[in-house]
């Protein structure tokens, strides 16, 4: 059996600047997806987002390898373009069984209810493709459970939404499959340099997951809707003995929350010391978690943890308690400062509410300057579809929810005309630049990687401030 896993092309300008210039991580959800497919069969994974022209390279695709089975995943602003694949598929082949998993099969699957899509799978895939792919080879029906649906399941009628859904444990989901992608292709600028001096901005870099949810319910994060407060976790043995076999060196861990449990991440640690694995490492962890538990990344910081992200997302109470983020700004300031002295970079993440004033932008910049030096980024408050929040504003969208549902463009109504917000809002992010850690601390870098960076960074910036011309009819942009 033949089955050609293909991750969908992005459309967006923002997304695309933000791939080219700072990071660009491989498609592990499907590397996942093929891990469970067994070796007798043959399987292909199609990045479509390393593409420039990705609609002939899937054509192209498509008629050499003449799959059998056709697999997509997907954001929400990608169900478009996942739709047209679809169709595409069909038109060449009727007979190729097309399959939609990912984040927006997960949360609306009633979205992906259209002919030219025969399984909407929800939730984890590397078990259900096993399944699919036994079931396809013994000509049984592919429909099972809640994780694989047909578009006219019953389970669909009247309902706009499921219940999440039937999650397998962490031992039964398969390793991604990580030769099946060309490696020198993903990479994630990297600013951390304790010794003042970096041979590359841009290594390459691997992704990975070592645990799956959260055990927290911020008002705007959908990840409470796709897990219900359920989290799974790998054993310490298990990602150690995953971290040994990537031959990168430097490795993004991609966990909703990856440090919730001490007593695990603190193992994982101790053993990357014992088997002396050097690597270098990015995660994510909320603030408390580093103010709570000190130890644990002072562990972290001797077996390479360089990087962390820092959902700060404000400095104003109210904001921190509208979003239900369970934490509030001395803690945000004294997670800050703990990694500044233990030498850790700070990446902040902060939230730019749709309501902004211009005092709101002001207050934000000087946040900047407090947390330098530290990659800082932003987002625009955007309901994610199939969370409560996105429900309750159904009625006030200002363009396609979906298509623009990249946390950049508001959905929402600006309290400033769309194009002073993004004035703001670039500005805002060039500030950022200047506050970088490898600017502030004048690290040496090799000339063209900075030269890169330069130009990607400028193109980056270009594209938000230019956001505002999305909204606008075509033929007047
Ligand atoms: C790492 C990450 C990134 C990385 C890129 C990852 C990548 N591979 O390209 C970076 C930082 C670059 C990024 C960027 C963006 N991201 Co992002 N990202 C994540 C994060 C934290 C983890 C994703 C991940 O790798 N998970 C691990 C994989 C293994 O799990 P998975 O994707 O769920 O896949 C499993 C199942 O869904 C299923 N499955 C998936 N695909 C398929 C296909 C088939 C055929 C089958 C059978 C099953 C199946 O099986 C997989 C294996 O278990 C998620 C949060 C989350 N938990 O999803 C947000 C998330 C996916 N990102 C999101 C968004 C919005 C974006 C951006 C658009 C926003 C932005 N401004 O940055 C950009 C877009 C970039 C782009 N490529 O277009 C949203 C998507 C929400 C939505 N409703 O679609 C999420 C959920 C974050 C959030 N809290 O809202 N992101
Ligand atoms: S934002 Fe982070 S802490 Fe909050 S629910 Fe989402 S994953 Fe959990």
């Amino acid at each position: 059996m033949k089955i050609l896993l293909v991750k969908p092309h992005t459309e967006l300008l923002v997304a695309k600047r933000l791939q080219e210039g700072f990071l660009h991580l491989e498609p592990l959800e499907l590397e996942i997806v093929a891990g469970g497919v067994p070796d007798e069969d043959d399987v292909l994974i199609l990045d479509l987002s390393l593409e420039r022209e990705p609609i002939r390279a899937f054509k192209n695709t498509l008629s050499e390898y003449s799959p059998d089975m056709a697999g997509f995943s997907g954001y929400s602003t990608n169900i478009d373009a996942v739709k047209n694949l679809a169709k595409m598929v069909k038109d060449f082949n009727p007979g190729i069984v097309t399959v939609v998993g990912g984040v927006h099969a997960t949360l609306l699957p009633k979205d992906y209810a259209v002919k030219q899509i025969d399984i909407i799978v929800r939730g984890e895939g590397g078990t259900v493709m096993r399944e699919l792919v036994r079931r396809f080879k013994n000509g049984e029906s592919l429909h099972y459970e809640d994780r694989a649906l047909y578009p006219q399941d019953p389970l669909f009628s009247g309902k706009a939404e499921l219940p999440p859904p039937v999650y397998p444990s962490a031992v039964e989901i398969p390793r991604p499959r990580r030769n099946l992608v060309d490696r020198s292709r993903y990479f994630c600028v990297w600013t951390s340099s304790p010794t003042g001096r970096l041979d590359t901005m841009f290594p390459r870099v691997a992704s990975m997951r070592t645990s799956i949810g959260c055990a927290f319910s911020c008002s705007f994060c959908v990840i409470p809707h796709l897990m219900h407060g359920r989290y799974l976790q790998r054993s310490p043995e298990d990602v150690v003995d995953e971290i040994e076999c990537i031959r990168e060196e430097h490795i993004y861990f991609v966990d909703d929350e990856m440090f919730l449990n001490p007593a695990r991440v603190t193992r994982i640690a101790e053993l990357l010391i014992e088997r002396r694995i050097q690597k270098k490492y990015i995660s994510w962890a909320r603030s408390d978690t580093i103010v709570k538990y000190p130890e644990v990344f002072n562990i972290w910081k001797k077996a390479g943890l360089d990087l962390v992200y820092v959902g700060l997302e404000s400095m104003d109470k109210s904001r921190l308690d509208e979003y239900s983020k369970r934490t509030n700004v001395e803690t945000n300031r004294k997670a800050v400062g703990l990694l500044r002295e233990w030498g850790i970079t700070l990446h902040a993440a902060f939230i730019v509410h749709p309501d902004f004033t211009v005092e709101d932008f002001r207050r934000l910049e000087k946040e900047v300057d407090n947390v330098r030096p530290a990659e800082v980024t932003f987002t625009v408050l955007s309901p994610s579809p199939g969370t409560k929040y996105w429900h309750d504003n159904k009625h006030r969208f200002i363009c396609d929810p979906y298509r623009f549902y990249d946390c950049m463009h508001s959905v929402l109504p600006t309290r400033l005309p769309l194009k002073r917000f993004y004035q703001h809002f670039g500005r805002l992010n060039s500030l950022a630049l200047r506050s970088n850690p490898l600017r502030v601390n004048k690290v040496k870098v090799p000339f063209k990687d900075l030269l890169r960076a330069i130009s990607g960074g400028t193109k980056y910036i270009f594209s938000l401030y230019t956001i505002y011309k999305d909204y606008l009819p075509e033929k007047s942009r």
